[in-house]
Parts: structure tokens; C-alpha cells; sequence
């Protein structure tokens, strides 16, 4: 993509649009208000990380912003100041072409300079267009062929329940994803080897890269599939902080089961061209439409039910 997109993407990176938090141990008690204002910030990089690129995943990488927003300053154990700290919380995106939201995360929580966004997809980038820990150690897993990542935490869990470790993992997968067979094996393992420590955000946005999920091949009822499978299951809403703060907390609180936040979500959440619309599963905004959607990012009050 040219060089000029990226120069103008890394200007405007560089500007702080809310305020940072001057901390590298994660998680702090932030408010509500923190929590939003930290989303937005992320939403933002989202936009401006594939403007740069001129390409990615925007749609599915709104849809979860709020959930690992919650994640990343309010539940996981996380250190940018030490990426591999033996005691650290796990984070896996199973569904890794939200890569955007997962650099943005980083980035915003320390582990590297926000302007690192504009390289986004660059040949030489760590920022690779599927998150690969051979380029970014900070990435726990490569990721990117679906289906594959809650195996790999299904396999941490374990290996933390052995050790008695109180370390937990969290895996991030789409409603697209879940058609996988191979995700259904790893629900079904990690109900028999009753992983509490692990928990999964499924991110149930209705649609795909081919269009509605229920058109494509139907996942539902994803709830009573959990329940079959002997998983705890919360349902919540994916936009809503304080939801999601609860959600959290209600599954950390399963015994001898893994948990499931099964979050009802729009995905391109808070752009209002790229919501609910599969086009925008994987393609880039050009200038105009990036301008806009930073515009609607900052004026609009994310914090309402989907
Ligand atoms: C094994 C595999 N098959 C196909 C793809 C191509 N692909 C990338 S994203 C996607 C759709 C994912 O939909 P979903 O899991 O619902 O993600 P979200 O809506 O959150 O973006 C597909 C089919 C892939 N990455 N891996
Ligand atoms: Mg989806």
C-alpha cells in the first residue's frame, strides 16, 4: 500500500485521542468510563491500522472490541512490561484475522509504540496480517487458519490444571468459525477434563465472510450446544461494559467446568456503514470513509445494547 496512507496514518496515531494509562501490569480496577474510552482508542486503531494497509479485517475486529477491551484492563493477568512473566493469563485469538483489534490491544496496553500500527501488513512488519509469535512475541499463538486456537488452549488448560496452577486462558472465536467439526472437539475435551480455568468468548455476531451464519450453514442453538456439551454458559451483551464485566466475573466463578461467554454482537460495531454488513468483513476504508468513521467513533456513546 503506498507509503502515503501509512505517513498519514501514523500522524494521526501518533495523536492521543483519550488518555493513556501509565501502567504496565494488568488488570488495574479502571471505572466503566475508562473501559469506554479505552474501546474507542481501540476502535479508532482499528480503523487507522487498515487504512494504513489498505487492507483487513475490520468488521469482526469492531464486533469484539468491547469484550477484550473488558479482557485486557479488567480480567487478564498481563504484563507489557514482561510479555512472557511465568504467572501471565493466556490469551488465544482463535479467529486471527482480528488481528487489528489484537495489535491495537497491545499497543494500547504498552507492549509497543501506537505508530507501529501504521506498518500494519507491511512486508517486513512484526504486525503480520494474521498474528504469528515468530514475528511478535507478545502474540501467544499463531493463529489465522480457523478452528485451530481453542484446541491450543484446550491443551494449556490442561497442562495449568496439572500444575495447579490458578493461571487462566482465554480463547476468542467467531460464530463463522464455530462451524469448524474441530472446534466441537475441543468443547467436548475440555468439558471432560472439566477446565475451569478455561474460558471461551464466542462472538456471536450473526455473520461471516460469506454473509449471515445462519445462511451459510446454521450454528444455532449455540447456547443449548454449550449446555449439551456440559459447559457453563453466559450470555450476555458484547457492547454493553458493564455486562460484560459481569459476565466475566460469573464465569471465573465455575467449578470443575469451562465457561463460555456467548455474546450477542454487531459486527463493524460503531461504524454505521460497516455494521451488519458482511462486505466489510475484510476490506480496507478508503480515506473518506476512514474520516467518517473516526468522526462517528468519537461522538457516539458505544455504551447502549445491541
Ligand atoms: C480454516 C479456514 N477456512 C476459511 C478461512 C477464511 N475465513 C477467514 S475469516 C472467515 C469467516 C469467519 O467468520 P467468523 O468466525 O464469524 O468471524 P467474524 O464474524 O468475527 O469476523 C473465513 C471463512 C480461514 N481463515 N480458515
Ligand atoms: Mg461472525
Amino acid at each position: 500500500m503506498s507509503n502515503e496512507r501509512r505517513e498519514e496514518a501514523k500522524t494521526l496515531l501518533s495523536r492521543t485521542s483519550y488518555p493513556l494509562f501509565p501502567i504496565k501490569q494488568f488488570p488495574f480496577s479502571p471505572s466503566n468510563e475508562d473501559i469506554i474510552n479505552f474501546a474507542k482508542q481501540i476502535r479508532r486503531d482499528i480503523i487507522l491500522s487498515t487504512y494504513a494497509a489498505g487492507s483487513g479485517h475490520p468488521g469482526g475486529s469492531l464486533s469484539s472490541a468491547d469484550l477484550l477491551s473488558v479482557l485486557f484492563l479488567d480480567v487478564m493477568r498481563h504484563r507489557s512490561n514482561d510479555p512472557k512473566w511465568v504467572d501471565r493469563d493466556y490469551i488465544i485469538f482463535s479467529k486471527g484475522h482480528v488481528s487489528p483489534l489484537l495489535y491495537s490491544l497491545l499497543s494500547e496496553t504498552g507492549y509497543f509504540p501506537r505508530e507501529l500500527l501504521a506498518t500494519f501488513r507491511d512486508f517486513a512488519s512484526p504486525l503480520q496480517g494474521h498474528p504469528s509469535n515468530l514475528w511478535l512475541e507478545s502474540v501467544e499463538v499463531s493463529t489465522g487458519s480457523l478452528g485451530q486456537g481453542l484446541s491450543v488452549g484446550v491443551g494449556l488448560a490442561l497442562a495449568l490444571k496439572k500444575k495447579q496452577s490458578d493461571q487462566r486462558v482465554y480463547v476468542l472465536c467467531g460464530d463463522g468459525e464455530s462451524q469448524e467439526g474441530q472446534i466441537w472437539e475441543a468443547v467436548m475435551s475440555a468439558a471432560h477434563y472439566r477446565l475451569n480455568h478455561l474460558t471461551l468468548i464466542y462472538d456471536y455476531n450473526n455473520l461471516e465472510i460469506d454473509g449471515w451464519v445462519e445462511d451459510v450453514m446454521g450454528v444455532a442453538p449455540v447456547k443449548e450446544k454449550f449446555e449439551a456439551f456440559n459447559w457453563h454458559v453466559i450470555e450476555t451483551d458484547g457492547h454493553s461494559i458493564p455486562a460484560i464485566r459481569e459476565a466475566f466475573s460469573t464465569s471465573q466463578r465455575a467449578t470443575e467446568r469451562p465457561s463460555v461467554l456467548v455474546a450477542r454482537t454487531i459486527k463493524g460495531k460503531g461504524v454505521s456503514f460497516m455494521e451488519n454488513q458482511a462486505d466489510w468483513h475484510g476490506k480496507a476504508p478508503n480515506k473518506e470513509q476512514m474520516q467518517q468513521a473516526l468522526e462517528e467513533i468519537d461522538k457516539e456513546d458505544l455504551n447502549h445494547k445491541c
